[in-house]
């Protein structure tokens, strides 16, 4: 299942989950040599392989290969939900596609496939090196494999690529623009009649000739009376259905569903509003990560997931440090928890910035998070390179840039970076939202209230002044079942401690928008990530809950904050 929700009633789709062949390859691939390796591993898709006992800790290539039936000769169109972290693919032995970055989806079409049985093979590459300028070393662990659902459509000709929806206006007279582009991959011309439904309107467009190979996008303004609001308290999602109708029978011939919440969102007065009304978020980083399944979390361990964090009172999760499983977006617009979502990068130093693959790597990923989960109610703030350099001109240069992209691409939510580099912050102005990692307590000795006024002078003083401010990380380590009436560092108590003095401190300062604690569960982190990183038991154990998901004593002080907040 890709989604929580049926995608298409006419378009054949269907996932190519379940077991895939997979064998252990060194370096660059050749097509005729794929084909011929041994292929003695059998591993589940969606999975990560270190699921395999042999491949706990197995960093380096492999295949997968599956064999799959096309029914109706025509365009097929394979999507690609995440592949961690670098896939090349190939359909009957030919390159078709290649793919960098494990946390957004790619897709491509296969114009003529003829019915019958096909040979689908994906290279994969977990390594560092220099080709990889965000997937690096870090503080979290970049699996390996076929991490989310691989999709595969048959379609007839013309096609719904997708449809871009953004709501404006308020409760009992909410309007949108919606935007839908459509495909013709396949080699003729053909006229279709699209048509829309969504919130009880129906949108009908006359017949439009799409050229063989060609791409156009329609759409317009309208006003939709019997949408209902969507908010936290009450996440009502209206279906977005749009459909092809063949131009001469008026036959359906494709179509694509999505799922729409009408809300808006702002940060005005320096104050975030959620539907016109100030609103204060509170909740936690998050790292897909499991201790049985990797960075490929299955929807009931992303749901409970959730529950946790509801339970705790929280109202938002940070998709630290990247774009996530559609699944548990799906979720969350469902179930009414905020998201700010962000692209990749963690901690990159200028000189890891220069990389030169570090520009087209990135700009690549926010085009992708941007389009991909454009229709996201849930998401109510997009984010860019957590703790890089934005301390000088160079890294300045690639904040600017970036931020400029994604409000291109999307000028209806608000733009932050979180930072840790306090006083020389130079890149406060570029953002609608400040955001501060700050870990009193834990890597300083400072007063949680004091060092929040302070930053706040900090972001008023280098162009931040009247936006709204986040605490977007502090937290402590805390070794599940540690516990110690010492309270010494390490325990859960002392974990407790400092959570509870951050919380009473942000809690009490009115000017604050937000406060997201890192982090949700303790992650695995790579393992060679030099002596500053070195973690022990090579996990990050600033965790609520453990990788089990147990809770540990803060769990409760979170809890009691949150919901009294
Ligand atoms: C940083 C970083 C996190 C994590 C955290 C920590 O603020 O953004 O990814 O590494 O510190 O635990 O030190």
């Amino acid at each position: 299942m890709e989604r929580m929700f049926r995608n298409h009633r006419v378009r054949s789709s269907r996932t190519i989950d379940g077991l895939w062949e997979f064998a252990k390859t060194e370096g660059a691939p050749s097509a005729t040599g794929l084909g011929r390796l041994g292929f003695d591993y059998r591993l589940m898709v969606p999975g990560c392989w270190e699921a395999h006992p042999e491949l706990r800790t197995y960093r380096g290539q492999g295949v997968y290969r599956r064999r799959v039936r096309i029914e109706r000769s025509g365009p097929a169109r394979l999507e690609f939900k995440g592949v961690s972290h670098t896939a090349r693919v190939y359909w009957d032995g030919k390159e078709i596609a290649s793919h960098y970055n494990a946390y957004t989806a790619f897709s491509v079409i296969v114009p003529d496939a003829p019915a019958g049985e096909h040979e689908l093979l994906v290279w994969v590459d977990n390594s560092f090196g220099e080709f990889s300028s965000l997937h690096v070393p870090n503080d979290y662990y970049t699996y390996g494999g076929l991490i989310r659902p691989v999709v595969l459509e048959e379609l007839e000709g013309p096609f719904v690529e997708r449809a871009a929806f953004t709501p404006s206006g308020e409760d009992g007279a909410w309007k949108g623009r919606l935007a839908i582009t459509l495909a013709n991959p396949s080699a003729a011309a053909r006229e279709v009649r699209p048509e829309a439904e969504l919130a009880g309107c129906k949108l009908e467009w006359n017949p439009v000739r799409i050229e063989a190979g060609e791409t156009i996008v329609l759409g317009g303004e309208y006003d939709f009376p019997g949408a209902e609001t969507w908010s936290p308290e009450k996440p009502t999602l209206h279906e977005l259905s749009v459909r092809l109708l063949d131009g001469e029978t008026g036959r359906a011939i494709d179509d694509w569903i999505d799922r729409i919440g009408f809300r808006t969102v702002s940060a005005k007065n320096g104050r975030i509003q959620l539907n016109g009304r100030d609103i204060v978020l509170k909740g936690f980083n998050r790292h897909e990560d499991h201790p049985m399944a990797g960075a490929a979390l299955t929807p009931e361990l992303m749901n409970q997931d959730i529950d946790l964090m509801l339970d705790m009172g929280a109202n938002m999760v940070r998709t630290s440090h990247y774009p996530n499983d559609e699944r548990f977006l799906d979720l969350c617009d469902e179930r009414g928890l905020l998201v700010w979502e962000e692209n990749h990068a963690r901690g990159l130093s200028i000189e890891q910035m220069r990389n030169p693959n570090f520009v087209w790597q990135c700009e690549q990923v926010n085009r992708e998070m941007a389009t991909q989960h454009y229709n996201r109610p849930s998401i109510i703030v997009w984010a860019i390179l957590n703790e890089c350099a934005s301390d000088c001109e160079e890294g300045r240069v690639h904040y600017k840039r970036q931020l400029e992209q994604l409000r291109a691409l999307d000028s209806s939510r608000p733009l932050t970076f979180a930072s840790h580099h306090r006083e020389k912050e130079i890149c406060f102005d570029l953002a609608d939202i400040v955001s501060f990692n700050l870990y009193p307590g834990w890597y300083t000795d400072e007063d949680p209230g004091e060092l929040c006024d302070r930053a706040r002078g900090w972001a008023d003083a280098s162009g931040g002044a009247g936006k709204p401010m986040i605490m977007s990380e502090f937290g402590a380590d805390g070794y599940y079942g540690l516990r110690d009436p010492s309270r010494v560092r390490g325990t859960e108590e002392r974990q407790a401690d400092i959570l509870e003095a951050n919380l009473a401190a942000y809690a009490a300062r009115p000017y604050l928008s937000g406060m997201l604690i890192w982090q949700f569960c303790d992650c695995r982190v790579t393992e060679d990530t030099g002596w500053l990183l070195t973690r022990a038991g090579t996990q990050n154990s600033k965790g609520v809950v453990d990788r089990y998901r147990r809770p540990k004593l803060a769990y409760s002080v979170v809890r009691r904050y949150f919901r009294s907040i």
